[in-house]
């Protein structure tokens, strides 16, 4: 395998592979930034299986690790690294109830990659790392900070790739929670991150819709949440077959679709 991505040919929404987490029943006490009560468990767990069969049924292999007590928020397996076909990179997430996770999901990500890198400095959740095929952008929030930007900048040069600071909405908790590609020349993002991304096309997540703007696209499929009937009229322009996804328990905990696996 090659160190050096081929950036006209890369594309992000195309993958094979995805590493999930089962759900401790700790993760109840997940952080979140509005207490809208705990989630049920047995309902997030049932949300949790029903993301996992849709990775499969969109052609990925899934690899399930065990549950963490210690770690209430270790189902969300893509804040503490990225992954890359060509490599991944331990992160150093932002909230220090949560920076066990890294030491735990690198002997998997050991045992499935080549090249492991880690930042050492600063601060980078995974949530905050939207990939497209020209760059990598790294969104500045309360977890992700410049320093960790840089360091990440530095590790992703090591893969060939280039990364971008941007600001994060102050209304959201990961720049992922409010843009994802729709395909690899598309994103979905709400307006405030309408000139982010001068190498895309932009389409505006409905106002009154902005959780939707969490949508994961792997190749011909795209996941969204259920409930949200505006975005799915729009995504249909773009692709044919959407999946529709019940959230509601992991919403109580500010996640989403993309924050549950690590995809490459
Ligand atoms: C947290 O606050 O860290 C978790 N309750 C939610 C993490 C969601 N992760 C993501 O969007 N990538």
């Amino acid at each position: 395998m090659t160190m050096a991505q081929d950036t006209m040919t890369y594309s992000p929404t195309t993958f094979s592979q995805a590493i999930v987490r089962t759900p401790a029943e700790s993760v109840i006490d997940g952080l979140r930034a509005e207490d809208l009560g705990a989630p049920n468990f047995e309902a997030l767990l049932k949300e949790h299986e029903t993301y996992c069969e849709a990775l499969t049924a969109a052609g990925l292999a899934v690899t399930v690790l065990p549950p963490m007590e210690a770690y209430p928020d270790s189902i969300f397996v893509e804040d503490p690294a990225l992954v890359f076909p060509q490599g991944a990179i331990l992160l150093r997430p932002g909230a220090q109830s949560r920076a066990g996770e890294v030491a735990a999901i690198k002997p998997c990500l050991d045992s499935k990659f080549d090249i492991v890198l880690s930042i050492t400095d600063g601060h980078v959740d995974g949530g905050d790392i939207l990939v497209t095929p020209q760059q990598v952008f790294i969104g500045l929030s309360d977890r992700t900070n410049e320093r960790g930007g840089e360091a990440l900048i530095e590790a992703l040069k090591a893969l060939g790739l280039t990364g971008t600071m941007v600001r994060t909405p102050d209304t959201v908790l990961h720049l992922k929670t409010a843009c994802s590609l729709i395909d690899d020349e598309t994103i979905f993002c709400v307006e405030e991150l309408a000139d982010y991304f001068p190498a895309l096309k932009t389409v505006i997540v409905p106002n009154d819709e902005r959780p939707a703007a969490n949508i994961l696209r792997l190749n011909d499929q795209l996941l969204m949440s259920a409930g949200y009937a505006k975005s799915n009229a729009i995504l249909l322009n773009y692709v044919d077959n959407i999946v529709e996804l019940p959230t509601d328990e992991i919403l109580k905990i500010d996640a989403g679709l993309s924050c549950m696996s690590l995809r490459w």
